[in-house]
């Protein structure tokens, strides 16, 4: 068997997903998810342009050395761009062995550890009353744990709370980016969120009692110092984890955080290689990695990085917001089944649209997610229902603070 073509498919139902398509000389076809978040088209291109006429002609059997291939003959390594193409190329060819062999995919990575994977689902409000409902709504959608985000007052719209209606019509618990031509931007005062938060938990746990896991995501705001004060501040609270609690590239920062909290760290969903885990891990520094195996380059080295964290008691909580892909989500759906680390799965359920154009065996019931057992990741393309969804830009937001300094978003 050969590969005969690989094809890019950009469509946009409710929001930009960007997929890759192997087709066999024997007809096999296998679907990786290649979606970056307000920079699609790059991850597009490289696959076009640079990827689908070097894969035609191999063995699609080779994942490994087809992975290797791709990241080591481009020469220029890592990155979120070439991580999300050769991901894609590695979850397409995962997708094809499982349809050769007609097993799904978590049978080939050594079958199940369990018989579903905790989700959390993400609650937010404006206010406290609005926060608590949201709570409740998640927890009557079959929700087990919950991810907190909250508005800080004095400030306008921010990370992860929700705000209306997408400017698709249709609204997500939150799904950050917007179309249109320019960034929105969002305006940050990391003391007024310090001064906030912890009364925030305070007020939940009060609500709900001490047995609902609950998590918060700092995404990338704190200093060191900044994100250790917060670390102890809800140790009463007691946190599932806190999420990016200082921006990513400094892997050092969370030595200092370590030092002074018990809270359970979890960080890494903009990493890209286990290079950029290496301290953290082989140091004991976080608890849970936020690796997706859309930007990690796929499942190939995210088992790596989980085999590798086990060692330490580092537990998986991959990425799962809207943008990573029914493709994306089916395929860390079956690592997670088949590792014995796993932690959590985050999990914002695909918009109406996005299921019409990616059909998916994966279900969440009862708060936890199975990936089915539909041969390889168990998803199909209707290629003419993503036809009529093109693409349409879109892009994150990014903050600044009163006096008009870009911060970290
Ligand atoms: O901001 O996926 O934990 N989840 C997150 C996400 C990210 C978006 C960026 O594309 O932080 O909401
Ligand atoms: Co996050």
């Amino acid at each position: 068997m050969r590969i005969a073509q690989a094809d890019v498919i950009v469509t946009s139902p409710s929001r930009n997903f960007v997929t890759l398509k192997i087709t066999t000389d024997d007809g096999v076809t296998g679907l990786g998810d290649a979606t970056l978040n307000g920079r699609e088209l790059a991850v597009a291109a490289y696959l076009r342009d640079h990827v689908a006429a070097l894969l035609a002609g191999k063995d699609p059997a080779r994942i490994e050395d087809t992975w290797q291939f791709l990241y080591r003959s481009a020469y220029w390594r890592r990155g979120p761009v070439t991580m999300a193409a050769i991901a894609a190329v590695d979850m397409a060819l995962w997708d094809i062995k499982g349809k050769v062999a007609n097993l799904p995919l978590y049978q080939l990575l050594g079958g199940a550890c369990r018989t579903g994977l905790r989700a959390y689902g993400h609650a937010s409000g404006t206010t406290l009353p609005e926060l608590i409902d949201s709570i409740r709504e998640h927890m009557a959608a079959g929700y087990t744990a919950i991810r907190v985000q909250t508005a800080v007052p004095g400030l306008g719209a921010i990370y992860g709370v929700a705000s209306s209606a997408q400017v698709s019509g249709e609204r997500y618990d939150y799904d950050p980016a917007h179309r249109g031509a320019q960034p929105a931007e969002e305006q940050w005062d990391t003391g007024a969120y310090l001064r906030h938060v912890p009364g925030v938990f305070e007020a939940v746990r009060a609500e709900f009692g001490p047995e609902l896991p609950l998590l918060h995501d700092g995404h990338h705001r704190m200093t060191p110092i900044q994100a250790a004060r917060l670390g102890k501040a809800l140790e009463p609270y007691d946190l599932f984890w806190l999420e990016d609690c200082t921006p990513a590239e400094n892997q050092d920062a969370l030595r200092l955080v370590r030092q002074h909290t018990t809270t359970p760290l979890a960080i890494g969903e903009v990493f890209n290689t286990v290079w950029d885990f290496q301290t953290l891990i082989r140091d004991q520094l976080i608890d849970y990695v936020r690796a997706a195996v859309t930007h990690f380059g796929g499942v190939s080295p995210l088992k790596k990085l989980v085999d590798f964290a086990a060692q330490y008691q580092v537990k998986s909580g991959f990425h799962g917001p809207t943008d990573i892909s029914p493709v994306g989500m089916a395929a860390q759906l079956h690592l997670g089944l088949a590792i014995h680390n796993f932690g959590i799965q985050e999990y914002m359920p695909p918009s109406a649209a996005t299921s019409s154009v990616f059909r998916h065996a994966f279900t969440f019931v009862g708060g936890s997610l199975h990936p089915g057992d539909a041969a390889g990741l168990g998803v199909q393309l209707d290629e003419d229902a993503a036809v009529s969804f093109p693409y349409q830009q879109a892009y994150l937001p990014y903050a600044r603070l009163r006096d008009g300094t870009v911060h970290d978003w």
